[in-house]
Protein backbone atom coordinates (compact mmCIF):
# COMPACT_ATOMS: atom_id res chain seq x y z
CA UNK A 1 0.00 0.00 0.00
CA UNK A 2 1.57 3.51 -1.15
CA UNK A 3 2.06 6.13 1.65
CA UNK A 4 -0.94 7.92 1.67
CA UNK A 5 -3.07 5.20 1.46
CA UNK A 6 -1.55 3.73 5.12
CA UNK A 7 -1.68 7.04 6.29
CA UNK A 8 -5.75 7.71 5.44
CA UNK A 9 -6.02 3.73 7.23
CA UNK A 10 -4.31 5.23 10.53
CA UNK A 11 -6.72 8.25 10.31
CA UNK A 12 -9.47 6.19 9.83
CA UNK A 13 -8.88 3.76 12.88
CA UNK A 14 -8.44 6.97 15.09
CA UNK A 15 -11.40 8.60 13.89
CA UNK A 16 -13.61 5.98 14.23
CA UNK A 17 -12.49 6.06 18.25
CA UNK A 18 -11.97 10.08 18.38
CA UNK A 19 -10.99 11.37 21.47
CA UNK A 20 -10.03 7.37 23.09
CA UNK A 21 -6.71 6.19 23.03
CA UNK A 22 -5.40 3.82 20.60
CA UNK A 23 -2.33 1.46 20.85
CA UNK A 24 0.37 1.64 18.92
CA UNK A 25 0.35 -2.32 18.93
CA UNK A 26 -2.71 -2.13 18.00
CA UNK A 27 -2.37 -0.17 14.90
CA UNK A 28 0.42 -1.89 13.76
CA UNK A 29 -1.15 -5.28 13.92
CA UNK A 30 -4.66 -3.65 12.77
CA UNK A 31 -2.65 -1.92 9.56
CA UNK A 32 0.12 -4.02 9.54
CA UNK A 33 2.38 -1.53 9.55
CA UNK A 34 5.58 -1.53 11.87
CA UNK A 35 5.97 0.67 14.92
CA UNK A 36 8.06 3.09 13.33
CA UNK A 37 5.51 3.87 10.30
CA UNK A 38 3.11 4.55 12.55
CA UNK A 39 4.89 7.27 14.51
CA UNK A 40 5.88 8.43 11.36
CA UNK A 41 2.75 9.06 9.77
CA UNK A 42 1.27 10.31 13.41
CA UNK A 43 3.78 13.06 13.14
CA UNK A 44 3.12 13.44 9.47
CA UNK A 45 -0.80 14.46 10.28
CA UNK A 46 0.00 16.83 13.11
CA UNK A 47 2.03 17.97 9.88
CA UNK A 48 -1.43 18.48 8.46
CA UNK A 49 -3.03 20.68 11.32
CA UNK A 50 -4.56 17.12 13.21
CA UNK A 51 -3.86 17.47 16.98
CA UNK A 52 -3.07 14.03 17.86
CA UNK A 53 -2.01 13.27 21.50
CA UNK A 54 0.86 10.55 21.85
CA UNK A 55 1.17 8.49 25.53
CA UNK A 56 3.95 5.50 25.64
CA UNK A 57 1.65 3.93 27.62
CA UNK A 58 -1.65 4.64 26.20
CA UNK A 59 -1.02 5.12 22.77
CA UNK A 60 -2.57 7.49 20.39
CA UNK A 61 -5.63 9.77 20.54
CA UNK A 62 -6.84 11.84 18.05
CA UNK A 63 -8.32 15.03 19.42
CA UNK A 64 -9.30 17.30 16.95
CA UNK A 65 -9.19 17.97 13.45
CA UNK A 66 -7.95 20.73 11.31
CA UNK A 67 -10.72 23.43 10.02
CA UNK A 68 -10.05 22.81 6.54
CA UNK A 69 -11.08 21.03 3.40
CA UNK A 70 -9.00 17.90 2.95
CA UNK A 71 -11.39 15.81 0.99
CA UNK A 72 -11.12 12.58 3.70
CA UNK A 73 -13.04 14.83 5.78
CA UNK A 74 -15.22 16.51 3.60
CA UNK A 75 -16.74 13.13 2.62
CA UNK A 76 -16.49 12.09 6.33
CA UNK A 77 -19.24 13.79 6.79
CA UNK A 78 -21.10 14.47 3.59
CA UNK A 79 -24.70 13.97 3.57
CA UNK A 80 -25.18 14.10 -0.35
CA UNK A 81 -25.86 11.16 -2.63
CA UNK A 82 -24.47 12.49 -5.86
CA UNK A 83 -22.83 16.16 -5.20
CA UNK A 84 -19.55 16.31 -3.64
CA UNK A 85 -18.10 13.09 -5.90
CA UNK A 86 -15.44 13.93 -7.53
CA UNK A 87 -13.92 16.49 -5.16
CA UNK A 88 -11.31 18.65 -5.74
CA UNK A 89 -9.13 20.66 -3.32
CA UNK A 90 -6.35 22.44 -3.93
CA UNK A 91 -4.56 24.93 -1.45
CA UNK A 92 -4.44 28.13 -3.78
CA UNK A 93 -6.19 28.38 -7.00
CA UNK A 94 -6.52 31.71 -9.41
CA UNK A 95 -10.77 30.87 -9.15
CA UNK A 96 -12.52 28.04 -8.02
CA UNK A 97 -15.15 29.00 -11.15
CA UNK A 98 -12.55 28.44 -13.87
CA UNK A 99 -10.81 25.38 -12.82
CA UNK A 100 -14.67 24.13 -12.45
CA UNK A 101 -15.20 25.37 -16.28
CA UNK A 102 -11.87 23.75 -17.35
CA UNK A 103 -12.96 20.58 -15.75
CA UNK A 104 -16.91 20.67 -17.09
CA UNK A 105 -15.35 21.71 -20.79
CA UNK A 106 -12.56 18.25 -20.25
CA UNK A 107 -16.34 16.39 -19.45
CA UNK A 108 -16.29 16.19 -15.92
CA UNK A 109 -19.75 14.47 -14.45
CA UNK A 110 -22.50 16.26 -12.62
CA UNK A 111 -21.98 16.49 -9.17
CA UNK A 112 -18.24 17.67 -9.03
CA UNK A 113 -17.00 20.26 -6.18
CA UNK A 114 -14.03 21.77 -6.63
CA UNK A 115 -13.09 24.08 -3.26
CA UNK A 116 -9.87 26.33 -2.78
CA UNK A 117 -8.47 27.52 0.22
CA UNK A 118 -7.33 30.86 -1.37
CA UNK A 119 -8.40 32.38 -4.47
CA UNK A 120 -5.80 34.65 -6.02
CA UNK A 121 -8.28 36.09 -8.55
CA UNK A 122 -12.16 35.67 -7.54
CA UNK A 123 -14.41 36.62 -9.64
CA UNK A 124 -17.09 38.02 -9.08
CA UNK A 125 -19.98 39.11 -11.81
CA UNK A 126 -19.79 41.40 -15.11
CA UNK A 127 -15.58 40.93 -14.49
CA UNK A 128 -15.67 41.82 -10.64
CA UNK A 129 -13.34 40.47 -8.38
CA UNK A 130 -13.95 38.37 -5.24
CA UNK A 131 -11.82 38.71 -2.96
CA UNK A 132 -11.26 35.18 -1.07
CA UNK A 133 -8.22 35.65 1.78
CA UNK A 134 -6.94 31.79 2.51
CA UNK A 135 -8.27 29.72 5.07
CA UNK A 136 -11.25 32.51 6.47
CA UNK A 137 -14.38 31.31 4.01
CA UNK A 138 -15.64 28.72 1.68
CA UNK A 139 -14.92 29.17 -2.11
CA UNK A 140 -16.50 26.69 -3.73
CA UNK A 141 -17.77 25.57 -6.97
CA UNK A 142 -20.01 22.91 -8.30
CA UNK A 143 -20.52 22.07 -12.07
CA UNK A 144 -24.32 20.70 -12.54
CA UNK A 145 -25.73 20.00 -15.97
CA UNK A 146 -29.42 20.15 -15.81
CA UNK A 147 -31.61 18.86 -18.39
CA UNK A 148 -32.81 22.26 -18.90
CA UNK A 149 -32.97 25.11 -21.88
CA UNK A 150 -30.51 27.84 -21.07
CA UNK A 151 -33.68 30.26 -20.56
CA UNK A 152 -33.61 28.79 -17.27
CA UNK A 153 -30.53 28.81 -15.82
CA UNK A 154 -30.51 32.22 -13.92
CA UNK A 155 -33.40 29.81 -12.00
CA UNK A 156 -29.77 28.08 -10.66
CA UNK A 157 -28.88 30.98 -9.61
CA UNK A 158 -32.33 31.40 -7.34
CA UNK A 159 -31.82 28.04 -6.23
CA UNK A 160 -28.44 28.39 -5.05
CA UNK A 161 -29.02 31.13 -2.72
CA UNK A 162 -31.91 29.41 -1.12
CA UNK A 163 -29.60 26.78 -0.23
CA UNK A 164 -26.84 28.36 1.07
CA UNK A 165 -29.79 30.76 3.31
CA UNK A 166 -30.61 26.94 4.54
CA UNK A 167 -27.32 26.07 5.12
CA UNK A 168 -26.22 29.06 6.98
CA UNK A 169 -29.54 28.93 9.03
CA UNK A 170 -28.62 25.23 9.72
CA UNK A 171 -25.16 25.70 11.04
CA UNK A 172 -25.36 28.96 12.66
CA UNK A 173 -29.04 29.68 13.02
CA UNK A 174 -28.61 33.29 11.23
CA UNK A 175 -30.65 34.30 8.43
CA UNK A 176 -29.41 35.78 5.25
CA UNK A 177 -31.78 37.91 3.44
CA UNK A 178 -31.71 37.85 -0.34
CA UNK A 179 -31.39 41.07 -2.64
CA UNK A 180 -31.90 39.74 -5.84
CA UNK A 181 -30.40 37.89 -7.41
CA UNK A 182 -28.60 36.53 -5.17
CA UNK A 183 -26.84 38.14 -2.76
CA UNK A 184 -26.95 37.26 0.82
CA UNK A 185 -26.82 40.02 3.98
CA UNK A 186 -27.03 40.04 7.22
CA UNK A 187 -27.78 44.19 8.87
CA UNK A 188 -27.35 44.96 5.22
CA UNK A 189 -23.99 44.01 4.25
CA UNK A 190 -22.65 41.33 2.34
CA UNK A 191 -22.08 37.88 3.43
CA UNK A 192 -22.04 35.79 0.57
CA UNK A 193 -22.36 36.15 -3.15
CA UNK A 194 -22.76 33.78 -5.75
CA UNK A 195 -21.42 33.79 -9.86
CA UNK A 196 -23.42 31.01 -11.88
CA UNK A 197 -21.50 30.52 -15.31
CA UNK A 198 -22.19 28.26 -18.60
CA UNK A 199 -21.82 26.79 -21.40
CA UNK A 200 -24.79 26.41 -23.97
CA UNK A 201 -24.98 25.57 -27.61
CA UNK A 202 -28.47 27.17 -29.18
CA UNK A 203 -30.85 25.62 -26.80
CA UNK A 204 -29.16 22.32 -25.21
CA UNK A 205 -27.48 23.36 -21.80
CA UNK A 206 -23.84 22.10 -21.70
CA UNK A 207 -23.36 22.97 -17.89
CA UNK A 208 -23.54 25.40 -15.27
CA UNK A 209 -20.79 25.86 -13.10
CA UNK A 210 -22.48 27.58 -9.85
CA UNK A 211 -19.80 29.41 -7.99
CA UNK A 212 -20.27 30.31 -4.36
CA UNK A 213 -18.53 32.58 -1.88
CA UNK A 214 -19.19 32.29 1.89
CA UNK A 215 -16.96 34.99 4.48
CA UNK A 216 -16.84 32.66 7.31
CA UNK A 217 -13.81 33.43 9.92
CA UNK A 218 -12.95 37.45 8.41
CA UNK A 219 -12.15 39.77 11.09
CA UNK A 220 -13.19 43.36 10.49
CA UNK A 221 -9.39 44.33 9.78
CA UNK A 222 -9.33 41.37 7.31
CA UNK A 223 -11.60 43.10 4.33
CA UNK A 224 -10.36 45.18 2.39
CA UNK A 225 -10.95 48.48 2.27
CA UNK A 226 -13.19 48.75 -0.87
CA UNK A 227 -15.35 46.73 1.01
CA UNK A 228 -15.49 47.44 4.77
CA UNK A 229 -18.42 49.39 4.72
CA UNK A 230 -20.04 46.82 2.74
CA UNK A 231 -18.79 43.55 3.90
CA UNK A 232 -19.80 41.24 6.60
CA UNK A 233 -18.67 37.39 7.80
CA UNK A 234 -20.47 34.80 10.59
CA UNK A 235 -17.39 35.65 12.38
CA UNK A 236 -17.88 39.55 12.53
CA UNK A 237 -21.70 38.84 13.53
CA UNK A 238 -21.56 36.67 15.74
CA UNK A 239 -18.16 37.39 17.63
CA UNK A 240 -16.34 33.59 17.42
CA UNK A 241 -15.05 31.70 14.97
CA UNK A 242 -17.18 29.18 13.21
CA UNK A 243 -15.84 25.48 11.65
CA UNK A 244 -15.95 25.46 7.83
CA UNK A 245 -16.04 22.26 7.09
CA UNK A 246 -19.74 21.31 8.75
CA UNK A 247 -21.19 24.62 6.91
CA UNK A 248 -19.56 23.12 3.83
CA UNK A 249 -21.12 19.95 3.77
CA UNK A 250 -24.81 21.62 4.96
CA UNK A 251 -24.13 23.99 1.47
CA UNK A 252 -23.64 20.79 -0.21
CA UNK A 253 -26.34 19.24 1.22
CA UNK A 254 -29.50 21.59 0.85
CA UNK A 255 -27.29 22.54 -2.75
CA UNK A 256 -28.33 19.23 -4.06
CA UNK A 257 -31.79 18.84 -2.62
CA UNK A 258 -33.24 21.94 -4.23
CA UNK A 259 -31.41 21.07 -7.52
CA UNK A 260 -33.03 17.62 -7.34
CA UNK A 261 -36.42 19.38 -6.45
CA UNK A 262 -36.47 22.19 -9.01
CA UNK A 263 -35.38 19.37 -11.84
CA UNK A 264 -38.23 17.44 -10.47
CA UNK A 265 -41.06 19.95 -9.06
CA UNK A 266 -39.84 23.27 -11.34
CA UNK A 267 -39.76 26.31 -9.99
CA UNK A 268 -42.64 26.78 -8.24
CA UNK A 269 -41.28 26.03 -4.66
CA UNK A 270 -37.68 27.75 -5.73
CA UNK A 271 -39.54 31.00 -6.00
CA UNK A 272 -41.83 30.40 -2.90
CA UNK A 273 -38.71 30.33 -0.63
CA UNK A 274 -36.69 32.58 -2.43
CA UNK A 275 -39.58 35.20 -1.67
CA UNK A 276 -39.92 34.22 2.13
CA UNK A 277 -36.20 34.97 2.41
CA UNK A 278 -35.68 37.99 -0.33
CA UNK A 279 -35.10 41.46 0.94
CA UNK A 280 -35.60 42.68 -2.20
CA UNK A 281 -39.56 42.79 -2.88
CA UNK A 282 -41.86 45.29 -1.66
CA UNK A 283 -38.83 47.79 -1.43
CA UNK A 284 -38.24 51.20 -3.74
CA UNK A 285 -35.39 49.70 -5.74
CA UNK A 286 -33.12 51.15 -9.05
CA UNK A 287 -32.23 48.72 -11.06
CA UNK A 288 -28.47 49.58 -13.52
CA UNK A 289 -28.75 47.83 -16.51
CA UNK A 290 -25.86 48.86 -19.49
CA UNK A 291 -28.14 51.23 -20.65
CA UNK A 292 -30.26 53.05 -18.06
CA UNK A 293 -30.95 53.08 -14.83
CA UNK A 294 -34.71 52.17 -13.62
CA UNK A 295 -36.44 53.05 -10.30
CA UNK A 296 -39.54 51.31 -9.00
CA UNK A 297 -40.84 49.30 -6.10
CA UNK A 298 -39.89 45.39 -6.94
CA UNK A 299 -42.86 43.51 -6.72
CA UNK A 300 -42.05 40.14 -7.54
CA UNK A 301 -40.21 37.65 -9.82
CA UNK A 302 -41.97 36.14 -12.42
CA UNK A 303 -41.39 32.07 -13.83
CA UNK A 304 -38.29 32.70 -15.13
CA UNK A 305 -36.45 34.12 -12.34
CA UNK A 306 -36.78 37.50 -13.64
CA UNK A 307 -37.34 40.71 -11.27
CA UNK A 308 -40.52 42.73 -12.01
CA UNK A 309 -40.46 46.33 -11.23
CA UNK A 310 -43.20 49.16 -10.90
CA UNK A 311 -42.29 52.20 -11.54
CA UNK A 312 -44.22 55.50 -10.49
CA UNK A 313 -46.50 55.35 -13.60
CA UNK A 314 -47.56 52.04 -13.10
CA UNK A 315 -45.96 50.21 -15.44
CA UNK A 316 -44.63 46.70 -14.80
CA UNK A 317 -40.82 46.32 -16.54
CA UNK A 318 -39.21 42.65 -16.11
CA UNK A 319 -35.45 42.51 -15.68
CA UNK A 320 -33.39 39.56 -16.23
CA UNK A 321 -30.53 40.61 -15.56
CA UNK A 322 -29.05 43.76 -13.82
CA UNK A 323 -27.43 44.89 -10.61
CA UNK A 324 -29.95 46.38 -7.98
CA UNK A 325 -29.44 48.90 -5.10
CA UNK A 326 -32.29 48.93 -1.95
CA UNK A 327 -33.60 52.44 -1.27
C1 LIG B 1 -20.69 38.07 -6.53
O1 LIG B 1 -20.41 38.99 -7.52
O2 LIG B 1 -21.20 38.34 -5.48
C2 LIG B 1 -20.27 36.65 -6.88
C3 LIG B 1 -19.18 36.16 -5.98
C4 LIG B 1 -18.87 34.72 -6.25
C5 LIG B 1 -17.64 34.23 -5.54
C6 LIG B 1 -17.42 32.77 -5.70
S1 LIG B 1 -16.14 32.18 -4.69
C7 LIG B 1 -16.10 30.67 -5.52
C8 LIG B 1 -16.32 30.97 -6.99
N1 LIG B 1 -15.09 31.23 -7.68
C9 LIG B 1 -15.00 32.49 -8.13
O3 LIG B 1 -14.03 32.97 -8.76
N2 LIG B 1 -16.14 33.15 -7.80
C10 LIG B 1 -17.08 32.29 -7.12
P1 LIG B 1 -20.91 40.47 -7.54
O4 LIG B 1 -22.37 40.53 -7.22
O5 LIG B 1 -20.42 41.01 -8.80
O6 LIG B 1 -20.15 41.15 -6.32
C11 LIG B 1 -18.82 41.52 -6.42
C12 LIG B 1 -18.63 42.75 -5.53
O7 LIG B 1 -18.77 42.34 -4.16
C13 LIG B 1 -17.23 43.36 -5.63
O8 LIG B 1 -17.20 44.33 -6.63
C14 LIG B 1 -17.05 43.97 -4.24
O9 LIG B 1 -17.67 45.22 -4.13
C15 LIG B 1 -17.81 43.02 -3.35
N3 LIG B 1 -16.95 41.98 -2.76
C16 LIG B 1 -15.79 41.43 -3.23
N4 LIG B 1 -15.32 40.49 -2.41
C17 LIG B 1 -16.20 40.42 -1.38
C18 LIG B 1 -16.29 39.63 -0.21
N5 LIG B 1 -15.39 38.69 0.10
N6 LIG B 1 -17.34 39.86 0.62
C19 LIG B 1 -18.28 40.77 0.35
N7 LIG B 1 -18.26 41.55 -0.74
C20 LIG B 1 -17.23 41.37 -1.59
Amino acid sequence: MDRLGSRHQVLAELRRRQGEYVSGEELSRKLGLSRTAIWKHIQALRREGYRISASTRRGYALLNIPDCFYPEEVMAGLRTSWLGRPFYYYDEVGSTNQVAKDLADAGAPEGTVVVAETQKSGRGRLGRSWFSPGGKGIWVSTILRPRVPPVQLPQVSLLAAVAATEALEETTGLRPGIKWPNDLLLRGRKLAGILTEMRAEMDTTQYVVVGIGINVNLEPGDFTPDIQSLATSLEVELGRRIERLPLLQALLYHLEGWYERWQEEGFAPVAQAWRRASVTLGRQVRVVTPDKVYAGRAVDIDEEGALLVKDEAGRLRRFNYGEISLR
